[in-house]
This record gives structure tokens, C-alpha cells and sequence, in this order.
């Protein structure tokens, strides 16, 4: 199929027809939380697995955690670093993912945790600053551990190599299935499995944990905590066409264009979607809605155009009344994209737009901080 140019004309997006959360596949209305966390929410869950992330397996044989000393301290003054290596082995074999931790040197222990998937190559010679895009001085200056992972280490970004991580080591059988695990899907497991390293590491609270990602890194944040409900809050910044965005609008990145550049990313059901949006079963509302009633975070930024700003408000709009729906919570989302200036942090559920472009900066990182610090309280205040 010829690739069709970006839309970036709001008068040509086609009418929204999205699927309803809240009404199941066979048409029966879903009103209690009951319902949403048995039937519908595990239906919804596997709508994204079969037509567009693929598997992430949860099962292995053995997980261990061992500390090495490779690079020097940037922020020794105020920070303890530890680098660890995750070791996982299934059917007698093994992957290893190094996770970059570092540790305020005061305050009350256990910490809060944010961690960021860096989809960025490691520096070559170990540096582990990365300024604006992992504020680590700024987070461990508020009471923050914060840790984080390249991408790399667990799948290549490459759509020849990505299979030489962990999906060819540990679970090669799920190349063979159109559902199966693909770059994304194992970005996600990477972050579980750093978690399951804050649930061992007496300093860091695994239960305030904060999961961050920014693009296509942001995707993996979103189908990492749809999978896997031990983070207390998500943050896919700029995460766009696979993310945040809603897919129906088509506009900015598309399903064929994403598919075209990055077939490594997605399942081989997705491909069946390209240039065909409106037959998806279902729509990126519905990933926010997987995280409740957990809180949830997004941010756009103004020229950031091919991530698609107002799918994403749209997105986090819809999806979120799932808090109000199912769970009883007030969340108020009263603007509309247009007349958005400030963030919206309130409980559960925020969002902000702010200047510029496709980046993570400094100031999304403040707003990330306040609405961590509104939801989830920091316990040396
Ligand atoms: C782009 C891609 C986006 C986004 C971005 C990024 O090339 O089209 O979906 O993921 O890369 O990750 O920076």
C-alpha cells in the first residue's frame, strides 16, 4: 500500500467512532467495579495483547540481583549509586539487564522510586548523566530514588537485531506466534523486572513507584503498567501514535507509518490495521483506562505535531472517566484541548501540554514531581 502523507489538518481527522469501555464485546453494559476488574478490564487487556503489543510472559525459572561497580558517581554528594545486574534465566538459560539505581544519601528510607526506561544508547564510556532527560540531581533533591534501564539491554531498537535480547534468549517460541512478544512487549517486561528488584532493595519503597518513559519509551511505560499493577502512577511522556494517542484520528504518526519504520515494535496482528484505524476493537482510551485506579500522567508538547497533542488529551480525557465511572472518584477534565494553559494535576489522573518540542525536559519533570507528590505524598513531609 502507497504510504499516505501526514494529516495535520484537524478538519480532515474522520468522525470518532471509539469503541466504549464500558460496554463488553457481546454488548452487555459494565457498570460495577466487579465486572470492570473480572470480565472487562482482563477483555480489554487482551484486545492490546492480540491486536497490536503482542505477549509479555510473565514466567521464569530464577531471578537474581547483583551488584557491580562500572561507572563513577555523578552525583556523589548527595546520591548512593548502585548499578545491578538483573540476571533472569528460563529453561537453562540466561538474560542480563543492568539497572542504574541511585539512592538520596539523606532522608527517611524507604524512598519513593521513579523509574525511567531510557530507549537512548548507554554512553559508550559508562557516563551515566543524561541532564534533562533523567533529572537525577532534582528528583534525589526532592526525596526521590530514581533508576533506569536502556532499552538496549533488554531488546535492540532494531528491526534485525531486536529478537537478540531477551525474546531470542528466554522466550524464543513467541517469534513463531502473531502475538507474540516484540520490542515493545520486552521494554515493559524490563521494567517489571526492575521492580522486582524495588521489592527486594530495603531503601526504595516498590510500593510509591513511579514508571516514566518518553516516546517510544512512553509506549512501553503504558502497556508495561496495563500489565503489571504494582506501579502507583504511570508517565508516558510524548509516547504519540502506539501510546498515548488515539489511533482513529490518523493524524500525525499513523498505524502503517509506524508499522513501516518500526516492525520490530509491535505484534504481527497490527500490521493488519495499517491504513484500516477504524477497524481496530478497540482504541488508546482504553489503555488509560487499564491503569485505574492507579494514577496516571500524560504530557504533550505544542510542535511535537507527529505525536499527536490533542489525541492524547482526547485519550486521557475518555479513558480516564473510568475513575469516576467504575470507581467513584471525581476527575475533572473540563477543559477542552484549545483552552488548556496550566497542567491538570489532580488526583488520579493529569495531564499537561507545554512549549516546544519532542523532548523530555526539565519542566516536565517538575510537573511529573507535583502530581507524584499529590497522589502519592512523600513520607519525609
Ligand atoms: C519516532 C516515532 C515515534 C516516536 C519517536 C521516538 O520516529 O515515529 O512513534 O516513538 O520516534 O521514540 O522518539
Amino acid at each position: 500500500m502507497a504510504q499516505i502523507p501526514p494529516n495535520y489538518d484537524e478538519s480532515k481527522v474522520p468522525d470518532l467512532i471509539l469503541p466504549d469501555p464500558f460496554v463488553s464485546l457481546k454488548g452487555n453494559p459494565i457498570l460495577t467495579r466487579e465486572d470492570w476488574e473480572n470480565f472487562r478490564r482482563p477483555e480489554i487487556l487482551r484486545l492490546f495483547e492480540e491486536n497490536m503489543y503482542g505477549q509479555v510472559p510473565k514466567d521464569f525459572d530464577d531471578i537474581s540481583f547483583s551488584e557491580v561497580t562500572k561507572s563513577q558517581n555523578p552525583y556523589s554528594n548527595t546520591a548512593i549509586l548502585k548499578e545491578v545486574d538483573i540476571k533472569v534465566s528460563r529453561k537453562g538459560k540466561t538474560h542480563s539487564m543492568r539497572l542504574n539505581v541511585f539512592i538520596p544519601k539523606s532522608g527517611s528510607v524507604p524512598f519513593p522510586v521513579f523509574l525511567l526506561i531510557n530507549y537512548k544508547p548507554a554512553d559508550p564510556s559508562g557516563k551515566l548523566v543524561e541532564t534533562d532527560f533523567w533529572v537525577v540531581e532534582e528528583l534525589v533533591k526532592q526525596g526521590y530514588a530514581t533508576a533506569s534501564f536502556h532499552a538496549e539491554t533488554v531488546a535492540p531498537d532494531d528491526k534485525d537485531k531486536f529478537a537478540e535480547g531477551v525474546i531470542g534468549t528466554l522466550y524464543p517460541e513467541q517469534l513463531d506466534q502473531k502475538d507474540g512478544m516484540r520490542a515493545l512487549s520486552a521494554w515493559a517486561w524490563g521494567a517489571m523486572r526492575a521492580m522486582d528488584y524495588f521489592e527486594k532493595e530495603s531503601l526504595i519503597d516498590a510500593k510509591r513507584a513511579v514508571l516514566v518513559g518518553h516516546s517510544r519509551a512512553g509506549k512501553a511505560a503504558l502497556w508495561a503498567s496495563a500489565n503489571d499493577t504494582r506501579w502507583a502512577v504511570t508517565i508516558p511522556n510524548e509516547s504519540g501514535c502506539g501510546g498515548a494517542a488515539l489511533s482513529k484520528r490518523k493524524f500525525g504518526e499513523t498505524v502503517q507509518v509506524i508499522n513501516t519504520s518500526f516492525p520490530h515494535w509491535f505484534n504481527d496482528n497490527f500490521k493488519a490495521f495499517n491504513g484500516k484505524e477504524e477497524l481496530l476493537p478497540m482504541d488508546q482510551h482504553m489503555l488509560v483506562s487499564l491503569i485505574a485506579p492507579r494514577a496516571v500522567y500524560f504530557s504533550s508538547a505544542r510542535e511535537d505535531r507527529w505525536a499527536d497533542p490533542k489525541g492524547e488529551y482526547l485519550s486521557m480525557k475518555l479513558g480516564s472517566r473510568v475513575y469516576s465511572q467504575i470507581y467513584g472518584k471525581t476527575i475533572n477534565f473540563p477543559l477542552d484541548f484549545e483552552e488548556l494553559k496550566e497542567p491538570v494535576i489532580q488526583p488520579f489522573a493529569g495531564y499537561h501540554i507545554r512549549e516546544g518540542e519532542h523532548d523530555l525536559t526539565l519542566e516536565d519533570w517538575k510537573s511529573y514531581m507535583d502530581f507524584v507528590e499529590m497522589n502519592l505524598g512523600r513520607k519525609d513531609k
